[in-house]
């Protein structure tokens, strides 16, 4: 039976979360969750996480998987309170340890453990994670991070930071590690798969001319239109233009705080003597 796909939009960070859920077993597995963070008053909430619960709860299911495709750096995870209220496996690619030991030596924090043991499971790819009679296969896409994987499922890829929407592109490769060349190859092996195949976004930022969020594709539509990587475009090209256009990014508003706590697979840093949890600023260091 065909897997079950429900997508839960956060407009405050552009993200998409995905339950997806085998009907006949009801085994789930969330991707990509979202723990809500106020900047302003340093204040979290689990509602967007909550509102994934009640709909497993809904229909039924079992969550047995909390997928994350990489260490975010624009939204906090909200794997650890998922894992918490579900007991579910929290699922990262193995070259975490990389992203780790650069993060741990930025944040100066020495208890950081840099061998990915906040997290239940590193998978590398061609790994299978079974989701009742399906299986969840992985593939190792790195580019806009070193660890970036992407989740297949039947005829559906959830593809992470490597495509967005046809009319937006491709993520960024700036962040450290990253690898333009890279992003491009784990692109292309993407688009190898049947044209068929359903492509599911990890964020849409709309496009100029589009006035709603999307987040669904297929490889036959990206090798066709997407303005950053369509079949007409070579490695070579894709790489200047994805260098160029970096520079004009400016840092996600919350990659301080996000990575702080992705790397620990969303867990907020020990607390202080006084029980608090506190993030730390890097002041010239990004
Ligand atoms: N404005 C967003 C930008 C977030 C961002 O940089 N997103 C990354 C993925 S984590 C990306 O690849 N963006 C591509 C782009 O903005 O062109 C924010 O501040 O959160
Ligand atoms: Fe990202």
């Amino acid at each position: 039976m065909p897997t079950r796909i429900q997508a839960f939009f956060d407009e405050a960070t552009f993200t998409v979360t995905y339950l997806v859920s085998d009907p006949a077993t009801r085994s789930a597995a969330v991707i990509d969750p979202v723990l809500d963070y106020d900047q302003k008053s340093g204040r979290t909430s689990t509602r967007s996480a909550d509102a994934v619960l009640a709909a497993a709860k809904e229909n039924g299911l079992s969550i047995g998987w909390i997928l994350e495709t990489h260490a975010h750096a624009d939204h906090l995870s909200a794997g650890a309170y998922l894992r918490g209220k579900t007991g579910a496996k929290i699922v990262i690619g193995e070259h975490i340890t990389k992203v780790q030991n650069v993060f741990r030596t930025i944040f100066n924090q020495a208890d950081q453990s840099v061998d990915g043991r906040d997290f239940d499971r590193l998978v590398r790819d061609g790994d299978k994670l079974p989701l009742g009679s399906n299986d969840i296969e992985v593939m190792f896409t790195p580019g806009h991070t070193p660890a970036c994987v992407s989740y297949k499922i039947g005829d559906a890829v959830f593809v992470g930071d490597t495509l967005f929407m046809p009319d937006y592109g491709t993520a960024r490769t700036d962040f450290p590690g990253g690898d333009a060349s890279a992003l491009y190859r784990s692109i292309k092996r993407i688009l190898a798969l049947p044209p068929a195949t359903r492509l599911f976004m990890c964020h849409d930022y709309k496009a100029p001319g589009r006035d709603t969020y999307a987040w669904q594709s297929t490889v036959a539509e990206q090798r066709e239109k997407n303005v950053h990587i369509h079949d007409g475009i070579g490695e070579h090209d894709f790489v200047a233009m994805r260098t160029a256009r970096d520079k004009t990014l400016s840092m996600p508003v919350l990659i301080l705080p996000s990575i702080q706590v992705n790397i620990r697979a969303g867990n907020l840093p020990p607390p202080e003597q006084n029980g608090t949890s506190y993030l730390k600023i890097p002041i010239n260091k990004l």
